[in-house]
C-alpha cells in the first residue's frame, strides 16, 4: 500500500491532522488500536480555547460544535469559603467553549468517513520503520488479521503518551523534561444538570475539586485523590458527600445537585515534554510529545495546535520545501512551555500536597486572593486559560 502520510492514532491529534491534510489534497491512512466505539466514548477533556474553536470552524468541522457547544465567559475560583468570578470576556474579550473531546472525536471520525478517509480501527502490532529515509513505512495488522505495509512520505506519531512512536527516537537524541505530582483526579460523569453557570475550581483543606459540565443535563466533576487511590474505595455516595463538602459555601443557599453516576475513573497527573518532536520523516503531535496536568484544560488544545503547525509543514515537505518541517519542534515548543507552566501554576495553586505544612495553604490562599482581586493577575490567568499565544491557523 502507498499513502502520503501514515498516521498512528485516532485521537484528536491524528484525526484532525488527517482532515487538515485532506483539505490540502494530501492522502493519509490512520491506524488505531481501539474500536471506533471506544474512541468515541473515552471520557477526557471538555474545554476548547477560543482559537481551537475558530480553527475547527475554519476547517469546516463546527456544525454541531456551533449548535451544541456552550460558550463560557469565565470561571469561578473558590477558596476560604468564598467563590470569586474571573471574567474572561471583560478581561480579554475572549471566551472558551465547553464541548467534550468525545464530541470532537465523533465529529472528526464522521467527517473523515463521509469524505472517504481511510481509518483502520482495532489494529494490532503497529510498527513504524525506515524513519531516516524519505520512504518511511507503517506496518499493522488489521482487524481481520491481515498484515499491511504502507509506504509513506512521512509518518505522524499521534499515538498518545503510551504510544510506539516516541520510543523510536534514538535515546541519545531525545530530551525528556518531566515532573510527577502527588495528586490524581477522580472524575465522574453524572446525569444531573450542572449546579453552576461557570466551572468552579475549588481550593479546600481536603483537596482540590472541579465542577465542570458536558451539557445542560450532564455534569462532569473531579476530586483530588492520592495517586495510589483505588476507585473501588469510592462509592457514589462517598464521592457526592466529598464533592458536597469541597464545594460548600457557608451561609449560602447554594447546593450541589446529585444524580446517577454514568462513568468514574482515576487519572494520574504529570508534566512531560519530549524534544525533538521530529526524527527524520516522523513527527510527533499531541500527548505523544507532551502531557500537562488537566488543571489548566490545555492537553486537547495543545494537540489541536500541534497539528495546525504540522499540516502546513508536511504540505511543504511533500513539495520539497523543508523550512516548516525543520522549524516544527521550535514552533510548537513556545506554546507547549507556556501551557506547561500555566498548567503547573494552576495545579500547584489549587491542590493540597499530602503532608504539607500550613505554609502551603497560606501561600495558595494569598495567591488565589491576588488573582481574584488584581485585574493584572486575573488578566494573566484569563489570557492563558483562553489560549496564549492565540492560535491562528494559516492555510499556507
Ligand atoms: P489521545 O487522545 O491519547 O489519542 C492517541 C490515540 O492513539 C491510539 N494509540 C495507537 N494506535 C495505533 N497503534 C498504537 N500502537 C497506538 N497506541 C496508542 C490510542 O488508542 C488513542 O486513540 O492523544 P491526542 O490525540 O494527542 O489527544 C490528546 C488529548 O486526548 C489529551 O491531551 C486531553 O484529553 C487532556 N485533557 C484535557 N485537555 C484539554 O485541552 N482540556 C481539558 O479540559 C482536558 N481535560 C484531559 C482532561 C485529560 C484527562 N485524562 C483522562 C487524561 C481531563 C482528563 C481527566
Ligand atoms: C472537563 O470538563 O473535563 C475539564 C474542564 C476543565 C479542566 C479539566 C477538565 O481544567
Amino acid at each position: 500500500m502507498r499513502t502520503q502520510v501514515g498516521i498512528v492514532g485516532a485521537g484528536p491529534a491524528g484525526l484532525l491532522l488527517s482532515h487538515l491534510l485532506a483539505l490540502r489534497g494530501i492522502d493519509s491512512v490512520v491506524v488505531e488500536i481501539r474500536s471506533r466505539a471506544y474512541c468515541e466514548a473515552r471520557q477526557r477533556a471538555g474545554i476548547l480555547e477560543h482559537g481551537s474553536v475558530r480553527l475547527l470552524r475554519d476547517a469546516g468541522l463546527a456544525g454541531r460544535l456551533d449548535r451544541q457547544g456552550l460558550e463560557h465567559g469565565g470561571i469561578y475560583l473558590q477558596f476560604d469559603g468564598e467563590r470569586h468570578h474571573v471574567d474572561f470576556r471583560a478581561l480579554t474579550g475572549r471566551t472558551v467553549t465547553v464541548y467534550a473531546q468525545t464530541e470532537v472525536v465523533k465529529d472528526l471520525i464522521a467527517e473523515r468517513i463521509t469524505r472517504g478517509g481511510h481509518i483502520e480501527f482495532e489494529v494490532t502490532d503497529t510498527e513504524v520503520d525506515r524513519l531516516d529515509t524519505d520512504q518511511p513505512v507503517l506496518r499493522y495488522t488489521d482487524a481481520s488479521g491481515t498484515r499491511h505495509e504502507v509506504v509513506c512520505d512521512a509518518i505522524a506519531g499521534c499515538d498518545g503518551f503510551h504510544g510506539i512512536c516516541r520510543p523510536r527516537i534514538p535515546a541519545e537524541l531525545l530530551k525528556v523534561t518531566e515532573r510527577g505530582y502527588p495528586y490524581a483526579w477522580l472524575g465522574i460523569l453524572a446525569d444531573v444538570p450542572p449546579s453552576t453557570d461557570e466551572l468552579i475550581y475549588s481550593h479546600h483543606k481536603n483537596g482540590f475539586a472541579l465542577h465542570s459540565l458536558r451539557s445542560p443535563t450532564v455534569s462532569r466533576l473531579y476530586l483530588q485523590v492520592d495517586p495510589d487511590e483505588s476507585i473501588d474505595n469510592w462509592s457514589d455516595q462517598r464521592i457526592w458527600d466529598e464533592l458536597q463538602r469541597r464545594f460548600e459555601l457557608p451561609g449560602s443557599v447554594w447546593r450541589l445537585e446529585v444524580g446517577p453516576v454514568l462513568d468514574k475513573s482515576i487519572t494520574p497527573m504529570r508534566s512531560f515534554v519530549a524534544t525533538p518532536m521530529r526524527y527524520g520523516r516522523m513527527f510527533l503531535a499531541g500527548d505523544a510529545a507532551h502531557i500537562v496536568p488537566p488543571t489548566g484544560a490545555k492537553g486537547l488544545n495543545l494537540a489541536i495546535a500541534d497539528v495546525a503547525v504540522l499540516a502546513p509543514a508536511l504540505d511543504w515537505l511533500l513539495r520539497g520545501k523543508l523550512e516548516l518541517a525543520d522549524a516544527y519542534t521550535a514552533t510548537c515548543m513556545d506554546r507547549v512551555w507556556r501551557a506547561t507552566h500555566f498548567s503547573w501554576w494552576m495545579t500547584t495553586m489549587l491542590h493540597r500536597t499530602p503532608g504539607a505544612d500550613d505554609m502551603e495553604a497560606a501561600l495558595q490562599q494569598s495567591q488565589l486572593r491576588y488573582v481574584s482581586s488584581s485585574r493584572a493577575a486575573a488578566t494573566s490567568l484569563a489570557e492563558n486559560y483562553t489560549g496564549y499565544p492565540e492560535l491562528r491557523y494559516k492555510k499556507d
